[in-house]
């Protein structure tokens, strides 16, 4: 089964945001594997943002990220790389449709709420870099055969 890495990001836990966003993905129906508090330094901060070094926004969002303890997730479902991506909404909140947590709860691109993998590949690398292996948890969820089928 797909595992993705969610993060709540500042923005999201000073305002009060992290159960809403753990709520919709639960309701959605992927399944919570992993969970953890981190206050990113700037090593970690940049090694998660890698791909976008050398970019004019990457050393305000590597100060973004680590201005306050993040929450990380592990979350788990058929294709729940993209079906993060879908409750997330467009990375910018202004351009995100309604109905998704950037659509709904933010309006700047800096301040976006939450991050998640963007393909199975890179979730493999983030998910490794916030979790060891005994951290992250495979459990049944009763009734999960009418989320996510047989
Ligand atoms: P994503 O978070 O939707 O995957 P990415 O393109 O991977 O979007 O960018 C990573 C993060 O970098 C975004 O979530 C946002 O916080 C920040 N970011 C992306 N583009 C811009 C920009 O043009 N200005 C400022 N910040 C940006
Ligand atoms: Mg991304």
């Amino acid at each position: 089964m797909e595992r993705t890495l969610v993060l709540a990001k500042p923005d999201a836990v000073a305002r009060g945001l992290v159960g809403e966003i753990v709520s919709r993905l639960e309701r959605k129906g992927l399944k919570l594997v992993a969970m953890k508090m981190v206050w990113m330094d700037k090593e970690m901060a940049e090694r998660h943002y890698q791909v976008h070094k050398g970019k004019d926004f990457f050393e305000g969002l590597v100060e973004y990220i680590t201005s306050l303890p993040i929450v990380a997730m592990v979350w788990e479902g058929p294709s729940a790389v993209s079906s993060v991506r879908a409750v997330m909404g467009a990375t910018d909140p202004a351009k995100a449709s309604p109905g998704t947590i950037r659509g709904d709860l933010a309006l700047d691109i800096s301040n976006n709420l939450v991050h998640g993998s963007d393909s199975v590949d890179s979730a493999e690398k983030e998910i490794a870099l916030f979790f060891k292996p005994f951290e992250i948890y495979d459990w049944k969820r009763p009734g999960e055969e009418f989320i996510r089928g047989k």
